[in-house]
């Protein structure tokens, strides 16, 4: 097992809800440690960056929309496997799918409104906290 690090986004609709505790809180309780937290609000730009290779999809104005209607929070967790056990602690993608006890199958309901962005592989892990972390957290250890 290796120690690496992965990216989630908490998106609008869990802030506007006021969710933020309750999912870090879930991350914290697993044993993940913190190791960036920030509040922002994603430009157009930025989303569309972000979810590129969704570009084609029917639903991708849906989502642009979905993720720049108001702050998110942006976190970097680090553990064991954390890129895997963070995608297996949200859920899967649509929350009516998502098990109960996962974050999506529990406080979710439809898409795209699924309250948690994870990385989904070490590589984009790494790409995606370049992209919303930028310098700010160069120098920390990268795990592997
Ligand atoms: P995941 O977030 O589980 O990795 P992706 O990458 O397939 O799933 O989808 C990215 C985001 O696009 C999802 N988090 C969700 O908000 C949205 N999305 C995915 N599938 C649909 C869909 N069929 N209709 C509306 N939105 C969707």
């Amino acid at each position: 097992m290796a120690v690496e690090q992965t990216f989630i986004i908490i998106k609008p609709e869990a802030v506007e809800r006021r969710l933020v505790g309750e999912i870090l809180g879930r991350f914290e309780r697993k044993g993940l440690e913190i190791k960036g937290l920030r509040v922002t609000k994603i430009s157009e730009d930025l989303a569309k960056e972000h979810y590129a290779h969704h570009e084609n999809k029917p639903f991708f104005s849906q989502l642009i929309e979905a993720i720049t209607r108001g702050p998110v929070v942006l976190a970097v967790l680090e553990g064991n496997d954390s890129v895997s056990q963070v995608r297996t602690l949200v859920g899967a993608t649509d929350p009516v799918k998502a098990a109960p006890g996962t974050i999506r199958g529990d406080l979710a309901v439809r898409l795209p409104y699924n309250m948690v962005h994870a990385a989904d592989s070490p590589a984009n892990a790494l790409i995606e906290i370049e992209r919303f972390f930028g310098s700010c957290l160069s120098g920390m250890p990268k795990g592997s």
